[in-house]
């Protein structure tokens, strides 16, 4: 157990998260190799959320709140990581949730899946009814039918670039949440959050049910329609320089 007094341990409790997840055979190997990538972007940003990080999720939230058909695709590290968030937004929102690996076996799916139940979450979509995309070349393609394969909006943590494209070109609107601004995955998506994916949700669902309860609902379609990603990754990309200038001088 880490102390409370750590001056790391907010970062070092994630870690045991993931370390938990790995041993529960929820997390793939790899999928702790994406973690300590993304841990180096967050020492950059100062392990906070910035004001463009949370302006994105705003935006991410009006797109999501707005859609017609939205899916959130959980995979590996984000069911490890955000499991009761990821049940708590779809209380909120009732969007369905499906579960989509990278390094799909049908084992790891019902360990998820189970997962996320023990957290309140029902009606999961397993991925095991599927459709195969044709412009993705990884397990990725297999979509479930009633999910990803229907869905106009997509909310992906933690994303590989090839889908997050596959999923741009077949005319979805795609929502990542990527701590390395300059992935293909954050280029690609159309709103990308460079945030730290458990803050990340905290804000999600904040967001989300202030515009659920306060009848803002007219507010989310100026703010789709004013966001740049390239612009809002180009500011998080600054942040991060600023820091690194700031610690080298
Ligand atoms: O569970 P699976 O089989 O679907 O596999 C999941 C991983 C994450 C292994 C798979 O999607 C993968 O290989 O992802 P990549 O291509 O390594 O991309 C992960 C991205 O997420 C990287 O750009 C990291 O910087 C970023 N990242 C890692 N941890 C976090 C993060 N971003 C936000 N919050 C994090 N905690």
């Amino acid at each position: 157990m880490v102390s409370e007094e750590h001056p790391r341990y907010r970062s070092l409790t994630i870690r045991d998260k993931l370390v938990e997840g790995y041993e529960k055979g929820i997390v793939s190997t790899h999928g702790l190799i994406a973690h300590g990538r993304g841990e180096a972007f967050d020492y950059l940003l100062g392990e906070k959320t910035s004001d463009t990080a949370l302006n994105a999720t705003k935006v991410a939230c009006a797109f999501l709140l707005t859609a017609k058909r939205p899916v959130v695709s959980v995979n590996g590290n984000t069911a490890a990581l955000v499991a009761e968030e990821i049940a708590e937004l779809h209380v909120i929102t009732k969007i369905p949730v499906e579960i989509n690996l990278f390094h799909r076996s049908r084992e790891r799916i019902e360990r998820i899946a189970h997962h996320l139940q023990s957290h309140g979450l029902e009606n999961i979509l397993t991925g095991l009814d599927f459709v195969e995309l044709l412009n993705i070349a990884s397990q990725r393609a297999k979509v479930d039918k009633r999910g990803i394969y229907q869905a106009d909006t997509v909310l992906a943590p933690l994303e590989d670039g090839d889908r997050a494209l596959a999923l741009t070109q077949l005319g979805k609107i795609v929502l990542t949440v990527d701590l390395n601004p300059l992935s293909r995955t954050a280029l690609t998506s159309t709103v990308t959050i460079v945030d730290e994916l458990t803050r990340a949700m905290k804000n999600l669902i904040t967001l989300a049910k202030y515009f659920k309860t306060t009848g803002r609902m007219n507010k989310l379609a100026m703010l789709k329609t004013s966001f740049d990603n390239r612009e809002n990754l180009e500011a998080s990309y600054k942040i991060m320089l600023e820091r690194l200038q700031s610690l080298v001088s």
